[in-house]
């Protein structure tokens, strides 16, 4: 049995920019499950497969990037590393700086951020800043700032660190699956997870490790929609907190990766990313957080309006865990009976017969 030690690590390594003098700051992110969705095969007539990249250490698929950012900081003797974020890259970024004891601060939309990310950005010993303002605004001040201080900027912009850890999603799909699919499905905020997956996939063809590359199909919020409007949208409104970009970063990328893939980025909206949040934890067992539910959303309204030929192999970014976010789970209500500690009183609430 081989046993996995993160990316840096693994055979994946010689494609990432480190050196023999870089330390590796690992918490043994990636090597995450490929599942079959049973559920979602039957419904579009595919093969449908669910990349989970909630089973990375800090529940989101940021650690694959944050791994290399972090271990490049660390060797270039960096004491505070910074970003902008949603809530993922901050947990990412403040669990990474602490595992290499280096400090961090990390910038969130004030009151916008998943309970989840913000309690694990504060375990981790993060220094917190709520700006009154969108992720935007965070990313333009935490750019600003690692320009005139000596902090270290571990967001994907700029940072192609991020990017190269994040392309090995794209190995492990194709080291899975024998070959890339035929279409990758993906929820897109800042654009730099497309434009990493994208970019993997070539990394393969390049050394003769596919033979074909897949369609990337990206999907926004409706709310916030800024590549597919193809102009910035000042108040990003999304409950998919994650994806709530108004001004992608890596904008350039994210449309290349499109338009070279023959793919599309696409909105879909709050209504059908819930949908397909409920869905993939009731028929497959996997409890993602809303925003990753946006590549879902989007592959049932191509295959509802007839856009999905069947018989094509599918893979879908699940991006974070559910657990990141339970107030979106119990948003919904539920259903509980409350009973006395006599286990007659139970079966009768589970109805079982006497
Ligand atoms: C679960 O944490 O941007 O298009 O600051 O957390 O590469 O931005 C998070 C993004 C999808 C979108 N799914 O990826 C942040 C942040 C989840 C995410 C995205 C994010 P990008």
């Amino acid at each position: 049995m081989s046993t996995w030690h993160g990316l840096i690590n693994s055979g994946y390594r010689r494609w990432l920019p480190v050196t023999d003098d870089t330390p590796a700051v690992s918490l043994h992110e990636g090597n995450t499950p490929l599942l079959r969705s049973a559920h979602l095969s039957a419904l579009t007539g595919c093969e449908v497969w669910l990349k989970v990249e909630g089973a990375n250490p800090t529940g989101s698929f940021k650690d694959r990037g944050m791994t290399v950012a972090v271990s490049r900081a660390a060797e270039a003797g960096a004491e505070t590393v910074i970003c902008a974020s949603t809530g993922n890259t901050s947990a990412s970024a403040a669990a990474y700086a602490a595992r290499a004891g280096l400090a961090a601060a990390v910038l969130v939309p004030k009151g916008a951020v998943a309970l989840g990310k913000l309690g694990q950005a504060v375990r981790y010993g993060a220094q917190i800043v709520e700006v009154g303002g969108t992720f935007d605004d965070c990313l333009r001040i935490a750019r600003d700032l690692a320009a005139h201080h000596p902090v270290a900027l571990v967001n994907s912009v700029g940072n192609e660190l991020r990017l190269a850890g994040q392309r090995t999603v794209a190995y492990e799909i194709v080291d899975a699956l024998g070959d890339a699919p035929d279409i990758h499905c993906l929820p897109v905020g800042n654009g730099g997870n497309i434009t990493a997956t994208w970019r993997g996939y070539q990394t393969y063809i390049a050394e003769n490790l596919a033979t074909h590359l897949p369609r990337m199909w990206g999907f926004q919020a409706a709310g916030a929609a800024p590549l597919v409007r193809g102009e910035p949208v000042a108040e990003p409104e999304t409950a998919a907190s994650a994806i709530r970009v108004g001004n992608p970063a890596t904008w350039d990328g994210s449309v290349t990766a499109r338009d070279e893939s023959g793919g599309l980025i696409a909105a879909v909206t709050d209504e059908q990313i819930f949908d397909a949040y409920r869905m993939v934890a009731r028929h497959d067992g996997v409890f993602a957080e809303p925003a990753s539910a946006a590549g879902i959303a989007g592959l049932l309204d191509r295959h509802r309006n007839g856009h999905l030929a069947p018989g094509q192999q599918i893979v879908i970014t699940l991006s974070g865990d559910g657990l990141k976010d339970p107030d979106a789970s119990l948003r919904d209500g539920y259903t509980s009976t409350q009973t006395s500690t006599a286990t007659a009183d139970v079966a009768r609430a589970l109805r079982l017969a006497a």
